[in-house]
């Protein structure tokens, strides 16, 4: 392509980033090299490849075209040195803290992260001598207080997994700098359409493609997006060893959703604010967490940091679980489903589900209370997701 896609808007960099015209065919949907090796021409071929001195691809794990496009086209919209796919957004933070830390290394993390970042980082990682410490990350003092001198990773999701806190990523930054250590955002909530943490200072953006980058709820997947090319080079030596690599039909599918990842944020975004304000004044909410809300603590921030308030939130309804459950019980047109950042509306119980592996006392330190609702709002017709949070109210 000759254009300089970085000048472009994203909705064209999410419809042409990493698309070529296959050199062969001229086809121009990507082609799906469904293979897990490649012919060398010779022993001194595969020797060159092997050494570096001649580019190719070798063996799927270490790349492949198919999977090669999509890095490409996620690290345009990040802004990033280059992608790093991973078979699933949890392999993504597995293989970055794998690649990042060594023994006796810390990370400060948000407190509110997805239920299993946490348990991987505070049980897993602590059998190989990384400690942690959960902080609530949108107070920046509170991630200041937390630096260690052997803090090499700090940790962050904004907005916060499920209870929608929004992050200071510019002031993150500077004090994981003025540490010595690196700062990690996982940007699965917002997608780059919305947010691109390397423009406030992250080293290391990380997505669950899974959630709105693929949009299809059909996939899961992940990528890693390092903004330098001395950490893309420090991650990928640790990728393809650690293993947790993405095949090339998971690419491809991501590749197709990632076409329309700009038009699918904004309407369900779109629908996002309505249903926000909706829920905010029905009689039977208690409480509303949406950053495009006034009532957000952190509504300035998030319109200074994201180009749009997303579209997760998550609202308790009076009377706390029983009545939330009750409510669940009943959606016809929303599925009570895990997941997000698809289609369709998906509606879910963190503290039963999502963040179920964490101990209630972090639960709700991490400011997930019991009655917390999730809702990951999609592109229906707006009209149909209000009328089904009426019924389904109706038996709260
Ligand atoms: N990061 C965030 C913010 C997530 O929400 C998830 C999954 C992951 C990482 C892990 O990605 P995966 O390995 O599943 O691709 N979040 C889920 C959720 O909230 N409901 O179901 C999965």
């Amino acid at each position: 392509m000759a254009h300089d896609l970085n000048k472009l808007g994203l909705t064209t960099r999410s419809i042409h980033a990493g698309q070529h015209k296959d050199p062969a065919t001229g086809a121009v949907a990507p082609p799906l090299y469904q293979t897990s090796t490649f012919a060398f021409d010779s022993c001194g071929q595969g020797a060159a490849r092997f050494s570096g001195e001649e580019e190719g691809y070798i063996y799927t794990r270490m790349g492949n075209p198919t999977i090669a496009r999509l890095e490409e086209a996620v690290s345009t919209l990040e802004g990033g040195a280059g992608g790093l796919a991973t078979g699933s957004g949890m392999a993504a933070l597995c293989t970055s803290v794998f690649a990042l830390l060594e023994q006796g290394g810390h990370i400060v993390s948000s407190s509110s992260v997805y239920g299993p970042s946490r348990v991987v980082i505070e049980r897993d990682f602590s059998r190989f001598g990384v400690t942690a410490t959960f902080v609530d990350s949108s107070d920046t003092a509170a991630v200041a207080a937390a630096m260690r001198p052997e803090t090499k990773l700090v940790f962050v999701e904004t907005p916060a997994n499920p209870t929608l806190t929004i992050s200071d990523l510019r002031a993150i930054a500077d004090i994981a700098h003025a540490h010595g250590a690196l700062l990690m955002v996982d940007n699965t909530f917002a997608s780059p359409i919305l947010q691109r943490p390397i423009e406030h200072g992250a080293d290391v953006v990380m997505h669950s493609m899974t959630k709105f980058l693929n949009g299809h709820t059909d996939v899961v997947a992940g990528m890693i997006i390092p903004a330098s090319d001395a950490l893309l080079k420090r991650i990928r030596a640790s990728h393809y060893y650690f293993g947790a690599v993405m095949d090339p039909h998971q690419a491809w599918l991501v590749l197709r959703g990632l076409r329309t990842l700009s038009l699918r944020v904004k309407a369900s975004q779109a629908n996002a604010m309505r249903v926000a304000e909706w829920l905010e004044a029905h009689p039977k909410v208690e409480w509303v967490a949406y950053p495009g809300l006034a009532s957000h603590p952190q509504r300035e921030l998030a319109a200074r940091q994201m180009d749009g308030p997303g579209a997760l939130m998550s609202f308790e309804v009076k009377g706390g679980v029983k009545a939330g459950a009750a409510m669940l019980d009943h959606v016809e047109l929303m599925t009570l489903a895990v997941s997000l950042g698809g289609i369709e509306t998906l509606i879910q119980h963190p503290a039963s589900m999502t963040h179920a592996a964490m101990p209630r006392e972090a639960r709700l330190a991490a400011g997930i209370t019991d009655g917390l609702v999730r809702v990951s709002v999609g592109c229906e017709d707006v009209e149909d997701l209000l009328a089904d949070f009426a019924q389904a109210l109706e038996h709260a």
